[in-house]
């Protein structure tokens, strides 16, 4: 066992940049118990005033789009500019799969051995809301600790990308045409919230498609997105790197110019993570208190069409308040 820390030792560690104190503390946000969680939650608070320098960068697509591989090459392009950048991974299927999206390194070797990096594994065993809030909270504390960027890596599965999508500044949809990410392939709704396309792995025999669906992308966002920030569709190819300097440049200039579109994101985001807050509360509150026997009941009675769904709510509800 190692020595438990206090909240002093943990506010030592992050002055001095001590990168066994982030990990610790971050293992601390994901513990499950209660002592833990509310040291955490002192920590948090304490380094709150740190908060909100780092660029903020979610990056998602389905697996196999070479998410890790661009991360890898786009982070080794940073850390090359003297940038700091910690990486952190949403990934709702690693209880499926047994291992997480960042959990076998292989695709990040350069950057996990780069004193510029840090890489932070997802546990697996997770809700998608458990993943989220831990998310959340591991963003401050990497945000608190200095870094550049922080880049969010999440496999395009049900609602993640939605949640990735609410807690950062900048969110990439990467993109393989031929691969079925053909213009029907992608949800609608990803290209209502995305703020840059990239199409990857431009470097083999398929430019001719890469440049068609780009076109055809980019024909979609404009159909659907009228005002604001114009979504740029890129390509590059993280395995010769070309396209990446153009990237960097774009995402650049959108941190410099969309400040106060950025900015607004941020409140957005704040107050929708607090509503969200309060809902599950709500919730939980109760399940805590309902009568189980009633909700059972009214369960059966929505099924078997004696109630309505709305009838049940209500009277739930109100034996609740
Ligand atoms: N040709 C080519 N292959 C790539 C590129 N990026 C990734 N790949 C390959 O695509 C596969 C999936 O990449 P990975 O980064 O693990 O995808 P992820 O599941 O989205 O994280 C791997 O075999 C990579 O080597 C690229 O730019 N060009
Ligand atoms: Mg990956």
């Amino acid at each position: 066992m190692r020595k438990p820390l206090t909240l002093q030792d943990y506010l030592e560690g992050f002055a001095k940049k001590d990168r066994t104190i982030l990990s610790r503390a971050i293992t601390l946000i994901e513990s499950k118990n209660a002592q833990h969680q509310m040291l955490a939650q002192d920590l948090l608070k304490e380094l709150l005033p740190k908060v909100g320098k780092s660029r903020r960068i979610g990056i998602s697509g389905t697996p196999g789009v070479g998410k890790s591989t661009f991360i890898e090459s786009f982070g080794k392009l940073l850390t090359s500019q003297n940038k700091t950048l910690a990486v952190l991974a949403v990934d709702p299927t690693s209880q499926v799969s047994g291992g997480s999206i960042l959990g076998d390194k292989t695709r990040m070797n350069e950057l996990a051995v780069d004193e510029l990096a840090y890489i932070r594994p997802s546990p697996s065993g997770e809700t998608l809301g458990g993943v989220a809030k831990r998310t959340r909270e591991s963003l401050l504390l990497c945000e608190a600790f200095g870094f550049d960027y922080i880049l969010i890596e999440t496999v395009g599965v049900g609602q993640s990308e939605t949640t990735v999508a609410q807690m950062v500044d900048l969110f990439v949809m990467l993109l393989q045409p031929g691969a079925g990410d053909d213009l029907q392939g992608i949800k609608r709704g990803i290209l209502e919230v995305v703020d840059m396309v990239i199409v990857t792995k431009d470097d083999g025999e398929n430019s001719k498609i890469i440049h068609k669906a780009k076109h055809d992308y980019q024909k979609a966002l404009h159909i659907l997105r009228h005002e604001g920030w114009m979504p740029p569709v890129m390509s590059c190819s993280a395995l010769t790197k070309n396209g990446l300097t153009e990237i960097l440049s774009t995402i650049d200039s959108y941190f410099q110019n969309e400040k106060k579109l950025i900015n607004h994101k941020r409140e957005r985001q704040g107050l929708d993570w607090m509503w969200q807050l309060i809902m599950d509360g709500l919730k939980e509150k109760f399940l805590l208190n309902v009568d189980k026997k009633v909700l059972l009941e009214t369960e059966a009675e929505v099924i078997s069409q004696q109630l309505t769904a709305p009838q049940a709510a209500k009277v739930l509800l109100k034996k609740f308040g």
